[in-house]
């Protein structure tokens, strides 16, 4: 009989050494002279994941044989980033590889470097989804990631000489992926197009003809730390089904039948790159589908395996929907309930309605997702029928509560009357589930008053809640910065606070303790090190060591307001241009580092790069002032550079205009990293102030109350304008920083003068008041390291932890569970 292989799996070195030449020589088939660092890489990983296989077999039989409830967590990103140096560290093996590498003539940092991030996102979505697994797994709360596994992950961004965005695909796949197991067995069928009829009352319909779709599932492990609990991430590839249908192969159609089986592939092989943008592609409502629906059939496999009646369906499944783009999920489970499984229109929308829950991640209009009522027809014609009885009990239900409010049905109706009709997914995505939750308290005040007030009014207040977001501490603190991890490891005695980051409170006895705010200081400086080390060798700067790191990376928005830095930055270069010498010398030095992505097609998003590189450029060249004033762009900003920026900043920037950024996580990760917030009064920055003490942050800007009344005010043309905005919007007319192309960048300065939707100008002068308070403060070199120490003792709220525990209490109702060893 087959037996397990546990004892082939114990971690000394020598037995490491023999793991992984067993996977040269039969996995790679590989001879032993003939290994590179990427069959290196390939062999070493791969015996990695057998430790991880050996957990997670063990955590998903426990799964099975409890019948626990599990939660899904549909998310169309997941931004992993790599999996290898993370899977050494929880499972606690990574000193064990550095030797036995080094044995075999390598370097595990050298081989570390080959992985490719796993890009399946575009930014904050895709990450948080990521750290949410990871902390599931951490605390034993069974789980699964859905996703969709697309052969080219975020693009790769490079600059042109001129300095522009140019996107190059990035198919991760190329040399294999060691940390993913496909499951042929477990593939399904998925159906597109065809033809659909009603069922009399409420009774089952049909769904015929069309095309199916192969949706093969890509499992990846994630590990917990130092836990045997293993969760899965799974991943759909879409496949072709190359029918044997001789006639038609006879009859001179195998070509076609080959074409149709590529096309079928299309639906995975792209991630859509625009993030809080609709694109309205029909490529993307197919991989909705696509991957809802696939997701869904795996898991009522799962459950009919239990033998209940489908009224214990919540009872073991709860799914929660990362913003609305797996809404069609809603429709979907109700076409099997009523179409596959007999059940009656009102039982099955119950069942629905206990099963879903829904995560807003935004409040900006263009960001919400509506779909054509024609393409959905098209593509999914007993969906849009079921779509349309919702909306018949929906609204009527709607009317016996609001007698006579015509305005108010057309309000909150599923469908967007206009030409074309449009289906509303998050009015669907808000009565198809059992909650919804905003991602930081201001933002869900704003959710059920901006964006959702007449729901909040049908459906009560209790339908609506707020999970704050949170981070995972083994990636972004333990992870990426492992010299001030092992700093507060030795002062608080243990590890411990990886897993329970509250601890960190107990840095606050230390904050004055002159030797430790040394060593602080001093870890630090190993992380600028590092980071200026990476700037000289992937640009042409030469940078000042000792100069105050002031960074903001973040997809490039205009909301999200990269202009107001590069603005603030020249004006602080206009002003070192009058100084003398002298006076030059008592300012502090600065490095201003930026990096995010332009969506390809975002205009402005992508001039506010030229913007940024162009000044940079000048500033570089400018002999007398780069010592005291650098710019660096970093092109391809992703999880891996965000490992090298983050440890190293003494602050970041999270500007947005107020009301308009859902909450942020970078700037809990800054901040957990010993930097200090520079930020606007939006998202999560107010309770990250409220956690660090505000004397310990740096606010500026309007208050979102105040935002409407500014807006009117442009409008009607009767804002101001400061004379230091002016002075900054003058020498970018002049061409002095765009070779005296005077007019390079009018289409950015006109937003601001036609409407300032974001408020720029409104906040300019706070923003240069923030910064001088900001320099202000970091002379003062021992009570800046005060407030370090002081703001990442404040951080444990900020834990991912946290945050999916409360959605397992308040949300899911899922347990843990103990997986023993
Ligand atoms: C509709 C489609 C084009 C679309 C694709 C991606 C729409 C939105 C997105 C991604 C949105 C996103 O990343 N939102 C961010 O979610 C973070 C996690 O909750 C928040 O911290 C952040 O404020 C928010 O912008």
């Amino acid at each position: 009989a087959l037996k397990s292989n546990e004892q082939q799996l114990t971690n000394d070195v020598k037995d490491v050494n023999a793991q992984i030449s067993r996977h040269v020589e039969f996995t790679l088939s590989r001879q032993p002279f003939n290994v590179d660092e990427l069959a290196m890489y390939q062999a070493s990983a791969l015996s990695v994941r057998d430790k991880l296989v050996h957990n997670w077999n063990k955590t998903q039989t426990a799964h099975t044989e409890k019948k626990v409830k599990r939660v899904y967590y549909f998310s169309l990103e997941f931004l992993l980033g790599r999996a290898y140096d993370n899977a050494l560290l929880n499972l606690d093996i990574k000193q064990s590889y550095d030797e036995s590498l080094k044995q075999l003539g390598f370097s595990l940092e050298d081989v570390l470097d080959v992985e490719r991030d796993m890009g399946l996102g575009n930014g904050g979505l895709g990450r948080l989804a990521a750290c949410y697994l990871d902390s599931t797994s951490t605390c034993g709360i069974p789980a699964w990631g859905y996703t969709l596994r697309y052969s080219n992950g975020i693009f790769k961004q490079v600059l042109s000489s001129k300095g522009d965005q140019v996107e190059i695909p990035d198919p991760w796949l190329e040399s294999g992926n060691p940390f993913e197991v496909p499951r042929l067995d477990a593939a399904v069928e998925i159906k597109l197009y065809g033809q659909a009829s009603r069922g009399e009352n409420g009774k089952a319909g049909t769904w015929t003809g069309g095309t199916d779709i192969l949706a093969v599932p890509y499992d990846i492990p994630i590990p917990g730390f130092r836990a045997t609990a293993t969760n899965t991430v799974r991943a759909w590839r879409s496949r072709g089904k190359v029918s044997f249908d001789l006639a038609a192969f006879n009859a001179g159609a195998y070509d076609a039948a080959v074409r149709e089986a590529e096309e079928a592939e299309t639906i995975t092989r792209v991630l859509y790159p625009s993030e809080n943008h609709e694109a309205g592609k029909t490529l993307r409502l197919k991989q909705q589908y696509f991957w809802t629906a696939a997701s869904l059939h795996d898991i009522c496999r799962r459950f009919r395996k239990l033998r209940e009646p489908w009224s214990a369906f919540p009872d073991y499944v709860a799914v929660q929907l990362n913003d609305t783009h797996p809404t069609l999920a809603i429709p979907e489970l109700l076409r099997i309930l009523v179409d596959e499984e007999g059940q009656e229109w009102d039982e099955a929308w119950s069942i629905v309605r206990r099963t879903f829950f829904y995560t807003c991640h935004t409040l900006m209009p263009e960001a919400l997702e509506t779909w054509s009522v024609d393409l959905v027809g098209w593509l999914l014609p007993r969906h849009l029928q079921i779509i349309y009885d919702i909306n018949f009990h929906f609204l009527a239900d709607v009317e016996r509560k609001f007698p006579g409010d015509r305005a108010r049905l057309a309000r909150m109706s599923l469908i967007e009357e206009g030409s074309p009709k449009r289906v509303r997914m998050s009015h669907l995505a808000v009565i198809g589930s059992h909650k919804v939750n905003g991602v930081a308290e201001l933002h869900s005040e704003l959710v059920q008053s901006q964006l959702f007030p007449d729901f909040v009014e049908y459906l009560g207040r209790d339908h609506f809640t707020n999970v704050t977001n949170g981070i995972t501490a083994r990636r972004w603190l333990y992870q990426c910065n492992p010299a001030l991890s092992t700093l507060i490891t030795k002062a608080l005695g243990s590890e411990h606070w990886v897993t329970h980051l509250d601890e960190l409170k107990k840095l606050q006895k230390f904050a004055k303790n002159e030797a430790f705010k040394k060593e602080w200081a001093a870890a630090k400086q190993v992380n600028r090190n590092r980071l200026c080390d990476y700037i000289e060798s992937t640009t042409e700067l030469k940078v000042n060591r000792k100069a105050l790191i002031d960074i903001q990376v973040k997809r490039i928005h205009e909301y999200k307001r990269q202009s107001l830095n590069i603005l603030g930055v020249i004006y602080r270069y206009l002003q070192l241009k009058k100084m003398s010498p002298e006076e030059r010398k008592r300012v502090v030095p600065r490095l201003s580092v930026f990096g995010g992505k332009a969506a390809p097609g975002y205009y402005m998003a992508k001039l506010t790069i030229r913007l940024i590189t162009a000044v940079s450029k000048v500033l570089n060249a400018d002999e007398e002032i780069r010592e005291f004033l650098n710019v660096a762009f970093l092109a391809d900003y992703s999880v891996s550079l965000a490992e090298i920026l983050i440890p190293a900043s003494d602050i970041s920037e999270h500007i947005s205009t107020a009301g308009t950024e859902a909450s942020g996580t970078s700037n809990m990760k800054f901040l957990l990293n010993g930097g200090l917030l520079l930020g606007t009064v939006d998202g999560a920055n107010v309770e990250l102030g409220q956690a660090a003490g505000e004397e310990n942050c740096f606010f500026f800007g309007v208050l979102e109350p105040d935002v409407r009344e500014l807006r009117l005010r442009h409008q009607a043309g009767q804002a101001q304008y400061p004379p230091q905005l002016l002075e900054v919007v003058d020498a970018l007319r002049s061409g002095q920083f765009s070779a005296g192309e005077g007019d390079l960048f009018e289409p950015l300065l006109s937003t601001i003068f036609n409407g300032d939707f974001y408020l720029l100008s409104d906040d300019f002068l706070s923003y240069l008041e923030a910064q001088k308070m900001v320099d202000a403060a970091f002379v003062d070199t021992s009570s800046w390291v005060e407030k370090c120490i002081n703001t990442t003792a404040c951080m444990g709220r900020f834990s991912s932890d946290r945050a999916v525990q409360q959605y397992a209490e308040e949300i899911w109702n899922v347990e843990p569970v103990d997986i023993s060893q």
